[in-house]
C-alpha cells in the first residue's frame, strides 16, 4: 500500500517525471476564493488554471471548497491535505498534484464557517460549479421565489442553505462591517450564468432588504463565462490507476481530457489570480463562445446521452464510435446546431464542431452516459430547447432536435415504466404524471410540453413542434433506435 498523498510526502515523488506538484509556497499561501460546488469538474478546470496561475505568480489565491450538502470531498481530501491528483488522460498522458485547495466545509454542517469564510475581507471572489438545478431558476431565467431552498432562505436568511442564499446572506455581512464586496463567478452551463446570477441574486435581496439590494447591484460584479473540459466522475479504476502512476496513494482524483477552455467577459476587472497568463480567454464576446460550447458540445452529449441509453450503449466513446450515431451527430450538428447562432469571429465553428466530435471519441476517457443523463429537466433547457425556438422563429430545420428531445422524453418513461431511479430535480414530479405512461404518444408528448416549468408557452403551443415531437417519439417506439440514422430518414 503506497503512503497518502500528503504535503509531507510530495517530496517521496520529486523524482517521478510523470508528476508535478505544487511551485508556490503553499503553506504560506492565504485563501482568497470561495468555491461553491467543489466537484469533479471545479477541481478538474477552476482550481487547476489557479494552481497554475499560482505556480506562475503566486498570490494568495487558496480555495476554499463549499460542499452544499455532500461531506465526501470534503473527508477524504482532509486526509490528504487537501491535495489531489489531475490525471489528464488523453494522447499524452500527465499527472499534476493540485494544491489550489486549502480546506473544504459542508454548508450543511459548518454554515457559520462557511459564512465567515466569505464575509472575511480576504476573500475577494465567489465561484460556483453548483449545476443548472443549483441556481433555483424558473424556465424564463428568474429566480424561482417557490423553490423550496428559496423559501427556506427567506424565512431564515441567516441559515440560507442554497447557493443564493449564502452569496446574499456574506454580500449583507460584509456591507454591515464596511468590507469590500466580492465578485461572483459563474462556471456553470448555464446560458449568461452571470446575468442570471446576478438576477438571481438581486432579485432574492430585494425581497427583504432594498438597501443591501441596490449595494449589490452597484458593487458585485457577475461576469458571464463559458468553461469546457470533459471531466468523467472519478470511479475507483481512476483511484487505482492513478495511484500506482503516482507512487503515493490518492484517495480522491479526478480525470480529465487534454482540451481545456475558460472565457470570461473581459469586462469584469476586478481582483483575481493571473488566469489570463495561463490560457484563459478574455473577451468581449463571452456569448457567442458560450452559444458555441453549449449548442454544439452539450446538445450532442445530451443527445448521445438519451438515444445512447435508449439503444444500450454504456459511454460517449461507445455511442458516438457506432456510425449510426456517429453519422446522426454530424449531420444534427451541421444542419440544425450550427446557423442558429452568431459564432466569436475568432472561431471556425466547422473545425470546432468536428474538433468536438473527435473529443468525443477519446478512448482514454470513460464518461458514462449515466452521469450526462442526470437532471435532463434543467440541462435541456439551456442545450436543446433554445436552438429549436431559435429555429423556429429563423424558419429552420427542427426536425433532428425534436428526436434529440423525444430521446429524453422516452429515456424518462422508461425509467418510470421500469421504476428506475431518475436523477432530476423533477423526478417526483414526472412520477405523479400518469400519462408518461401512456401509449399514446401524443398523450406523452403533451404532458411533457405541459411543464411550465421546462416549455415556455411558445413551445408548448407551437403545433408543428408538437406533431414533429410525436412522430419522433412513434419512431422511436416502433423502430430501432440502434438505427438512428436510418430513423431520421424515414422522418425527413
Ligand atoms: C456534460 C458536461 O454532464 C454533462 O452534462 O455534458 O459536463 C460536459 O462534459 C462539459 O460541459 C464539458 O465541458
Amino acid at each position: 500500500m503506497n503512503l497518502l498523498l500528503k504535503q509531507l510526502n510530495l517530496s517521496k515523488i520529486a523524482n517521478n517525471q510523470k508528476v508535478s506538484t505544487p511551485k508556490y509556497d503553499r503553506e504560506n499561501t492565504d485563501i482568497g476564493i470561495v468555491h461553491l460546488g467543489p466537484g469533479a469538474f471545479h477541481r478538474a478546470h477552476q482550481a487547476v488554471y489557479t494552481e497554475n496561475a499560482m505556480n506562475l505568480s503566486g498570490g494568495h489565491w487558496g480555495i476554499c471548497g463549499v460542499s452544499l450538502r455532500s461531506a465526501t470531498a470534503r473527508d477524504i481530501l482532509a486526509e490528504q491535505d487537501n491535495l489531489y491528483t489531475l490525471a489528464i488522460l488523453d494522447k499524452k498522458v500527465s499527472y499534476q498534484v493540485i494544491g489550489a485547495i486549502k480546506q473544504v466545509l459542508v454548508a450543511s454542517e459548518q454554515s457559520d464557517d462557511v459564512l465567515a469564510r466569505m464575509s472575511a475581507a480576504s476573500t475577494k471572489l465567489v465561484t460556483l460549479t453548483i449545476t443548472e438545478k443549483g441556481y433555483c431558476l424558473a424556465s424564463d431565467g428568474s429566480l424561482d421565489l417557490n423553490h423550496p431552498d428559496i423559501k427556506h432562505d427567506l424565512e431564515k436568511p441567516t441559515t440560507p442553505i442554497s447557493a443564493i442564499g449564502f452569496i446574499v446572506e456574506a454580500l449583507k455581512q460584509r456591507k454591515l462591517n464596511h468590507i469590500k464586496a466580492f465578485n461572483v463567478l459563474s462556471c456553470d452551463n448555464v446560458s449568461s450564468n452571470g446575468d442570471k446570477l446576478r438576477r438571481a441574486v438581486v432579485d432574492y435581496a430585494g425581497q427583504f432588504d432594498s438597501k443591501l439590494q441596490t449595494w449589490i447591484n452597484n458593487h458585485v460584479a457577475f461576469p458571464n463565462a463559458m468553461v469546457d473540459s470533459i471531466t468523467p466522475k472519478t470511479e475507483s479504476y481512476t483511484i487505482e490507476a492513478v495511484s500506482k502512476a503516482m507512487g503515493l496513494q490518492d484517495n480522491w482524483p479526478i480525470q480529465r481530457e487534454e482540451f481545456s477552455q475558460w472565457v470570461i467577459d473581459n469586462k469584469w476587472q476586478g481582483e483575481r489570480p493571473d488566469w489570463e497568463k495561463v490560457g484563459v480567454i478574455f473577451t468581449d464576446d463571452v456569448a457567442g463562445f458560450e452559444q458555441a460550447k453549449l449548442r454544439l458540445l452539450n446538445c450532442l452529449h445530451s443527445t448521445l446521452a438519451y438515444a445512447g441509453s435508449l439503444a444500450g450503449f454504456e459511454t460517449i466513446f461507445d455511442v458516438a464510435s457506432d456510425e449510426e450515431f456517429y453519422q446522426f451527430i454530424t449531420k444534427l450538428a451541421a444542419e440544425e446546431i450550427i446557423g442558429s447562432f452568431t459564432p466569436p469571429k475568432e472561431l471556425d465553428v466547422k473545425i470546432y464542431s468536428n474538433d468536438i466530435i473527435q473529443r468525443f471519441l477519446n478512448p482514454n476517457i470513460r464518461h458514462l452516459l449515466a452521469q450526462i443523463a442526470f437532471d435532463g429537466s434543467q440541462k435541456v433547457q439551456m442545450r436543446i430547447l433554445p436552438i429549436i425556438a431559435d429555429n423556429l422563429a429563423l424558419g429552420r430545420p427542427t426536425q433532428l432536435l425534436s428526436l434529440s428531445l423525444a430521446c429524453w422524453f422516452e429515456f424518462i418513461c422508461t425509467a418510470l415504466k421500469a421504476g428506475k431511479e431518475i436523477v432530476d430535480p423533477m423526478a417526483s414530479n414526472f412520477a405523479t404524471m400518469p400519462k408518461l405512461l401512456s401509449d399514446n404518444v401524443l398523450e406523452v408528448v403533451e404532458a411533457f410540453l405541459n411543464i411550465d416549468s421546462i416549455f415556455g408557452p411558445a413551445l408548448k403551443n407551437n403545433h408543428s413542434l408538437k406533431a414533429q415531437l410525436a412522430r419522433s417519439l412513434t419512431a422511436i417506439r416502433l423502430g430501432d433506435i440502434k438505427q438512428i440514422s436510418q430513423m431520421v430518414k424515414a422522418l425527413s
